[in-house]
């Protein structure tokens, strides 16, 4: 097979190089990964590996492992073995829930990351901007989605409250993700060669709009509970699926924590920031110094409570989490073992 024939059908999987890696392997994309081992697609089949025995080096930072999205090299043998992870040309991750910092692949090797809520119990602005903060730094591009709109007369409020809330220029779709609209609504996201991630709380819908934009029901669906919402975690490993309009989608478990990772820089708030800047007092505290022009601003209803409240707070958290990345990444220039146990076969999903 020439190496044109390999991009065209590498093309099918979503690979957006124009040339191939010079060692001849074959190559392939991560569409799942299970404890007992990987599932790799090359653009014609589905087929299982696993991962090479320096993958499994306790010392080895878990995000160099392969991860779902991840173009890998592949050595043949029974089963087939994966020997190298492509150079990622985008990330998602953030930080896992818990005491001990360790960062989570979420996807990789995406365009678009689409941010999915829903309008009934679901609807949380807050949540939404967690995770506008969280993608800003993947390389990504992000998509708000609200779905059920169906099941709610009145959304109308709540979409444009959420609008005016986020940056100008956000994209922003409201939609049943039971009807086949979403294809062409879509459709700008998931063209041929696109990868996009599905993100949200269990129950927001991830996997119904997959089923809707796949024309089958592959992914299992689940009711959410009447009086709050909730999902009930239907879906536990993440999936990369080939649409039929070309994309990629890769369907992922619903998320109970999404903690910021500390490398987050908070665009999303330029303008709160720029606020501050004009307060009378350098250190200002925004509380009831004279002259605050966050207070003036909170007063005059040009900047909403709520959206303040959880500026402080991703504000404070990432700044944490910088302070315990920096200090595990001193002790790890000390030359001291890390101190992460895991399991032979990469991390389990810990949603
Ligand atoms: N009416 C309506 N129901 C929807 C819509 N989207 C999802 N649902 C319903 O919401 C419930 C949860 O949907 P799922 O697709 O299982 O949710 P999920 O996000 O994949 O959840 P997890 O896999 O647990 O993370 C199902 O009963 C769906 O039928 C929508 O746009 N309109
Ligand atoms: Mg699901
Ligand atoms: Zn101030």
């Amino acid at each position: 097979m020439t190496d044109a024939e390999t991009i065209e059908r590498l093309r099918r999987i979503g690979w957006r190089g124009d040339s191939l890696p010079t060692d001849g392997l074959r190559l392939a994309r991560v569409v799942a990964q299970h404890r007992a081992g990987y599932e790799l697609h090359d653009g014609e089949a589905l087929f299982g590996a696993q991962p090479a025995g320096h993958f499994l080096k306790r010392s080895l930072d878990p995000t160099e492992r392969p991860a779902v999205g991840d173009f890998v090299e592949v050595e043949a043998g029974t089963p087939p073995h994966i020997v190298k992870v492509l150079p990622r040309r985008t990330v998602l991750s953030r930080a896992a829930a818990g005491e001990r910092y360790e960062r989570q692949l979420i996807a990789t090797n995406i365009d678009y990351v689409l941010v999915l809520t829903g309008l009934d119990g679901d609807f949380n602005p807050a949540r939404i901007e967690r995770y506008l903060s969280l993608i800003e730094g993947s390389g990504a591009q992000s998509v708000v989605l609200l779905s059920k709109l169906d099941t709610r007369e009145d959304a109308e409020e709540s979409i444009a409250a959420l609008r005016e809330r986020l940056a100008e220029g956000t994209a922003i779709h409201a939609i049943n993700g039971k009807d086949a609209d979403c294809i062409e609504l879509l459709a700008q996201y998931l063209q041929p060669g696109d990868s996009a991630v599905l993100v949200g709380s269990s129950g927001a819908g991830k996997s119904t709009l997959t089923n809707t934009l796949l024309g089958t029901e592959r992914m299992a669906t689940k009711a959410v509970r009447a009086h709050d919402s909730r999902g009930r975690h239907t879906t536990t490993h993440r999936a990369l699926l080939q649409l039929p309009s070309g994309g990629c989608l890769i369907d992922t478990p619903g998320m109970r924590e999404l903690k910021l990772t500390g490398d987050e820089n908070l665009d999303l708030f330029a303008d709160i920031e720029e606020l501050a800047e004009q307060c009378r007092f350098a250190d200002c505290g925004h509380g009831s110094e004279p002259g605050c022009a966050v207070q003036a601003a909170l007063d005059s209803g040009e900047l909403l409570a709520e959206r303040w409240r959880n500026f402080l707070k991703l504000r404070d958290e990432r700044e944490d989490q910088a302070a315990t990345l920096e200090a595990r990444l001193r002790r790890q220039r000390g030359g001291r073992p890390p101190t992460r146990p895991h399991g032979p076969r990469g991390s389990r999903e810990k949603e």
